[in-house]
């Protein structure tokens, strides 16, 4: 079996609420270690990841140890970046085991063609200021700047309020769009973009399923063979994918 989730923002809100998301991401590892071949963590894991050459953030140790167990039981876990921890180095490969990915994929599980992506960066060309901002975070120098002149702690406060901004700011357009009745500020709408991508992308290759994170709304669209996953957020609406032998994808709630 092959497993999907993204989107944990593990760190994210305050310290009992990001212990408890932490805790129940552990126990979904846990849970699905018993008959996983591979576990695939689609972005965003963290709310926020900063890595120097000797120094790594604080905190999640549970997840940390956790995959570490995992990959020495020979189990694959593969991380791909987010918008939220594009700046992982090679500390979680070294000492997690696991395998990172910092750009979409086209793989063959069970024999079934799946296209991974965490979903940011894709489809925007009509935002610019969007793109900018992909394009100044996605900068190698900034990033060796930042790691050669800037404290760890500053550089972990300024992350952390950045990350808590946007955030937050999602959050408010969604309360304020369910008080208006206009519908919720993450709503099916969202996933739109990254379908017609699929839809793109699924005209010039063979893929069978698409598994996008990012959108923080669980949604599994088919429309004739296009199938497209959306995987959840967990501090709102977690979910995870599944593959099983059979090659059938299938998005799974977890039970609240
Ligand atoms: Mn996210």
């Amino acid at each position: 079996m092959y497993y999907f989730a993204s989107d944990i923002h593990l760190g994210a809100g305050d310290e009992a609420s990001a212990r408890s998301v932490e805790r129940r991401f552990v126990a979904w590892l846990d849970a699905v270690s018993r008959d996983a071949e591979a576990i695939f963590l689609v972005g965003d894991i963290f709310d926020f990841w900063f890595e120097y050459r000797r120094v790594v953030p604080k905190g999640f140790v549970r997840t940390l140890g956790k995959l570490a167990e995992l990959t020495d039981r020979g189990i694959r876990v593969v991380f791909f970046t987010g918008n939220h921890d594009m700046w992982v180095g090679d500390y979680l490969r070294r000492e997690c085991g696991v395998e990172i990915y910092t750009s979409p994929q086209l793989l063959t599980l069970c024999g079934q063609r799946v296209f991974v992506a965490h979903g940011d960066n894709m489809k925007i060309d009509d935002q610019p200021l969007l793109r900018a901002l992909n394009a100044t975070f996605r900068s190698r120098t900034l990033r060796w700047a930042f790691s050669w002149f800037l404290h760890p702690d500053l550089a972990l406060k300024f992350g952390q309020w950045w990350s808590g901004k946007s955030r937050k700011s999602h959050n408010r357009a969604d309360e304020e769009a369910r008080r208006n009745g206009t519908g919720g500020g993450f709503d099916a709408s969202l996933t739109e973009p990254l379908i017609a991508y699929a839809r793109e992308y699924a005209a010039t290759h063979a893929v069978d399923h698409f598994v996008f994170g990012h959108m923080h709304f669980p949604r599994d669209f088919r429309d004739g063979s296009l199938h497209v996953v959306h995987l959840g957020c967990w501090e709102k609406d977690p979910a995870y994918a599944v593959l099983n032998d059979r090659g059938e994808l299938t998005l799974k709630k977890l039970e609240s």
